[in-house]
């Protein structure tokens, strides 16, 4: 991260209208939408449904799939979708999607988003009330014109108009996990201070943050309590409520001041493990499992197991399992992390015990990307080291900003020189009260607009790590972003790629790189590649760093810390290598400094 003002505009505008992967995942989750407003076939909307999800998390670039001839090599399209996906990229749009979008308006499809209204009774307001948008629903329903509806009532409009509230808030912001999960420890913090000992008996938080998802739509707590109506209300009457949503037996749900919604709920100790299980998600995870339930003859829902009567036990028993690994196991299964539960190959790991032994926070040594008051840090070069041997680091790599970056005061040669005496210095005292702890002498080096660098050859050859970053320009069109990037990453001094899209979360669109060229450019030159630990970045991303490691890339995990407490993010950074499927191996700073830097391009040579 770098507080420097990043130059967003540039070539914008002047760039040609490029269809993204996005626009196409877009695309292919609108047709199914519509699909469903149309009571199609409910196989072709999952079709859709799939493909969409496929596209969105593809590290590939659609265009070069499609050059060659490989879109139907994307899990889950086929040749009609991949026909259509074809089509879309060459011309802007699909003649059979225009059609189908001609059939619904396109405020119809908007409301089947709103929470408690789905495609079907989206489809009754628009043919039987003329409600055409989600500002006219909320009008219908603010006049009592729902209620006359077969089946609706003054509660349902209640609902919907408490759904519209949602979903605008939801839509807008999802929750950066860097905000969420601090509010989440907060509200379980807080709530076990409210109730009387042993009051809660078990207690975990699931959803997305269970499964530390980049952003967070709500977060969804569980709870083992033999005593629920008191648990129920301290939850309601926290300190950080700000109103809420409703207040049941077994299941609240609160507002807090940012507008982050949390959900608890309570179980009992038998269906624990089913209920972990159900709320932890992925929806896809989930789904992909009771498939294989039911392959065996059991119907999997968020208390138990239960007995189809296609399998060898009767119709109608159940099974419980009161921790998560057993319901796995009892399935054939190893027990899976929370981080791989997206559906995307963890079942079959599980099923063929191949899973990956995932990296864990305690095995990063050092890291080789922080800062100091000699760029834009707020500490001392001697503050961010104590830091750093806070937390067990045996090194650390003095990577400040360099020339280049205009308002950054950068370091040119003459201050990198000055700086690497009072590292020297430093490293000097350590050793000779035998503390096993380095500063390494490092950069973090500007990529300029022309993928040249902030600081000449001959001075990066004399540091122990080179990390070079785009802080600028990061809108440049895809052909020549790409061939600056790629050019950095060929140079024989950039040991890192530091946050290689540049993406701020939520507020900053990543750069229109093609990050297959540029991590296979890593592979073939030995660039380690960078996962970002800052959440506001976590830049590249869980389906980037997997991508990477494939693609025979050694990546690096670095807070970018700016100060002191700036190291306390590397879970989030571990998170993004776990969800990624990363183990220890796969990341350099997991070793000792002696075993990395025999890694790093600059000495393999
Ligand atoms: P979020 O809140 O949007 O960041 O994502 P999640 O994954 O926390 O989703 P949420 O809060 O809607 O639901 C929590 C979990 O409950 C979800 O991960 C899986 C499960 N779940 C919710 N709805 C469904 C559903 O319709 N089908 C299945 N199979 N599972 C569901
Ligand atoms: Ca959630
Ligand atoms: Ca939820
Ligand atoms: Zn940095």
């Amino acid at each position: 991260m770098t507080q420097a003002v990043d130059d967003d505009t540039g070539a914008k505008e002047a760039q040609a209208r490029r269809v993204t992967n996005r626009d196409v995942a877009a695309e292919l989750a609108l047709v199914a939408d519509i699909l469903q407003i149309l009571d199609a076939n409910r196989f072709r909307v999952i079709a859709f449904q799939n493909a969409a999800e496929s596209v969105r998390t593809l590290s590939q670039d659609l265009h070069t799939l499609h050059a060659e001839g490989k879109l139907q090599s994307i899990q889950g399209v086929g040749k009609g979708i991949a026909d259509a996906i074809a089509e879309f990229l060459t011309h802007g749009k699909v003649a059979e999607f225009e059609e189908l979008k001609a059939q619904v308006p396109a405020g119809v499809v908007e409301m089947i988003h709103v929470p408690d209204v789905g495609p079907k009774t989206a489809k009754r307001l628009w043919q039987e009330l003329g409600v055409t948008s989600v500002a006219e629903l909320r009008a219908a329903a603010e006049a009592g014109r729902i209620r006359v509806l077969k089946g609706f009532g003054e509660k349902s409009e209640q609902k919907i108009l408490r759904g519209i509230e949602l979903a605008a808030r939801r839509t807008r912001d999802r929750t950066n996990i860097g905000a969420a999960r601090p509010l989440a420890l907060g509200v379980v913090e807080a709530l076990r201070e409210r109730v009387a000992e042993g009051a809660i008996a078990r207690l975990e938080i699931a959803g997305s943050l269970r499964r530390w998802k980049e952003t967070i739509g709500d977060v969804d707590i569980l709870v083992v309590s033999a005593t629920p109506q008191p648990v129920m209300e301290a939850f309601g009457t926290l300190p950080q409520v700000v109103s809420v949503l409703g207040q049941g037996e077994t299941k609240s749900s609160i507002v807090l001041g940012d507008g982050l919604r949390v959900d608890l709920r309570v179980v009992e100790p038998q269906h624990w493990g089913a209920a972990l299980q159900y709320f932890t998600g992925s929806k896809e995870h989930n789904v992909a499992l009771r498939e294989l339930a039911l392959k065996q003859g059991w119907s999997l829902n968020e208390y138990s197991l239960t007995a189809t009567g296609e399998g060898e036990a009767p119709t109608g028993e159940t099974r419980y399992f009161e921790e998560e690994q057993a319901l796995y196991e009892f399935l054939g299964l190893a027990w899976i992390a929370p981080e791989l539960r997206e559906n995307r190959g963890e079942i079959a790991a599980a099923a063929a015990r191949t899973l990956p032994d995932l990296i864990t926070a305690d095995c990063i040594r050092g890291e080789l990307h922080g800062h100091s008051t000699w760029s834009d840090g707020t500490a001392s070069i001697a503050e961010m080291a104590e830091a750093a041997r806070a937390r067990g680091y045996r090194y650390w790599a003095v990577c400040d900003h360099s020339t280049g970056l205009g308002m950054v005061g950068g370091l040119d040669a003459a201050r990198l020189a000055a700086q690497a005496a009072e590292i020297a210095e430093l490293n000097a005292r350590w050793e000779a009260a035998g503390v096993d702890f380095r500063l390494l002498r490092g950069i973090e080096v500007e990529i300029l607009s022309d993928g040249t660098l902030g600081l000449p050859d001959e001075v990066l050859a004399e540091l122990d790590v080179v990390v070079a970053s785009i802080h600028s320009g990061l809108r440049q069109e895809r052909a020549t972003i790409t061939a600056r990037c790629l050019r950095a990453v060929r140079n024989p001094h950039v040991d890192i790629l530091g946050h290689a899209t540049g993406r701020l979360i939520g507020t900053r669109e990543p750069s229109d790189l093609d990050m297959e060229a540029v991590l296979a450019a890593c592979a073939e030159t030995g660039t380690v590649v960078e996962i970002n630990a800052h959440p506001s970045r976590l830049d590249v991303n869980d389906v980037y760093a997997r991508r990477a490691v494939e693609l025979g890339c050694k990546l690096a995990i670095n807070c970018d810390a700016h100060e002191v407490d700036g190291m306390a993010v590397l879970p989030y950074g571990v998170a993004v290598a776990r969800r990624a499927w990363v183990t220890a191996a796969d990341v350099v700073n997991t070793r000792s400094w002696d075993d990395v830097r025999g890694l790093l391009k600059d000495r393999r040579r």
